[in-house]
């Protein structure tokens, strides 16, 4: 029960009268002044009790009312106040977004090879550009792994810098390699745009990723971003990434990243190379394809395309186009690595 310590000023009691008393009912009345007043002070402590019940009553009321008036406000303001995910979001995140966009820009994105081809000579031949072909449902369902759920979890796993520590998964798995800077990490965070809480870390300064880092797709696959290789590559890359290209089984495709913006560098014939020698399926992906003039990235795209040709035989005939930073081919790219990974039937 409640208790209140409750005094009655000295104008009704002419004394200073002292009580204990419980929020219901009365329970001991200590008086400190003369008797004969007693009666009428008893009077006058239910009448100060009732209205006091009264006023507490109606303060009771009006706290719940705010108190709910308050919930009310914040339930409204957190409906209105983008969560975090929301926030993060970016405008392009999905390819359903591009279709408010001018067609051109919108082809661009989809298709980026479709718009470097009007600058080439008719005589090329653009078939090994354009082998994958998805449709727009196709993209869709792509899109649909990359996206977050209850049931479907995108995350980071686990990182590791020794074969003996690689996670064991049984999923099929793809990675990123290149060379430093070449914008690996950056393409991971575009690929997982639509679960932007899952954290990929991007640096300008080359040498950032040291560790293999594994995310998980639901159950679907996963995708490891490795160190770079080249300039501030880690002391041991060659054991650990060596030995995760050869080793690991359920690697169904790697991605050999080259910079559009620079082409084929020394180190990328090594890594190259390198692919050839384990006989491991890869497919070349030129990066940062927003950097540069357009016919500054055709004549990259001319090199590798004779690369493919001449020098591979595990690689796919058909280099990918992406920029991380304007989104250009990444929905391309999903929907290429839903495929490679048996997630993705092609309609
Ligand atoms: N303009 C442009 N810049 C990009 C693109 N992709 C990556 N970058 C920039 O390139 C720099 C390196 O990107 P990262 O993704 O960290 O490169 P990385 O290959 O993971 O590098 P390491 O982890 O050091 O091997 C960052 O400053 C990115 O912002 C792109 O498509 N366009
Ligand atoms: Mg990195």
């Amino acid at each position: 029960m409640q208790r209140t310590r409750f005094v009655v000023s000295p104008c009704a009691a002419q004394q200073c009268l002292t009580m204990t008393v419980t929020s219901r009912s009365l329970m001991s009345l200590h008086l400190h002044s003369h008797p004969a007043g007693g009666a009428k002070l008893l009077d006058s402590v239910d009448e100060g009790l009732r209205r006091r019940r009264r006023g507490g009553r109606r303060r009771r009321r009006r706290r719940m009312t705010l108190l709910r008036t308050g919930r009310l406000l914040q339930r409204v303001h957190r409906l209105a106040t983008p969560t975090p995910t929301q926030q993060r979001l970016h405008s392009l995140a999905s390819f359903r977004q591009t279709s408010s966009l001018p067609e051109r820009r919108r082809r661009g994105l989809l298709l980026p090879f479709s718009l470097l081809q009007e600058h080439l000579h008719p005589s090329v031949d653009r078939g090994d550009f354009q082998i994958f072909q998805p449709s727009e449902d196709d993209l869709c369902r792509a899109e649909a792994l990359f996206t977050p759920s209850a049931k479907h979890h995108i995350d980071y796993f686990a990182s590791a810098v020794r074969m003996d520590h690689v996670p064991a998964l049984n999923q099929p798995e793809v990675c990123f390699i290149g060379r430093s800077n070449v914008g690996k990490s950056s393409l991971i965070r575009a690929l997982f745009s639509l679960a932007p809480e899952v954290e990929v870390r991007i640096s300008k300064s080359p040498g950032h990723t040291k560790k293999m880092n594994f995310f998980t797709v639901g159950k679907a696959f996963t995708l490891v971003d490795l160190p770079g290789y080249g300039h501030r590559a880690p002391k041991d890359f060659v054991e650990m990434v060596e030995m995760y290209l050869q080793g690991r089984r359920n690697l169904v495709r790697t991605f050999l990243l080259v910079d559009g913006s620079v082409g084929v560098q020394k180190a990328d014939f090594v890594a190259l190379d390198m692919c050839e020698e384990f006989g491991i399926p890869y497919t070349i992906v030129v990066t940062k394809i927003d950097k540069s003039q357009q016919g500054v990235l055709l004549s990259h795209l001319m090199q590798i395309q004779s690369l493919i040709k001449t020098r591979t035989s595990t690689c796919f005939p058909q280099p990918f186009l992406v920029s991380s930073t304007q989104f250009s081919g990444v929905y391309l790219l999903r929907c290429f690595i839903a495929h490679v990974t048996g997630n993705l039937n092609m309609s």
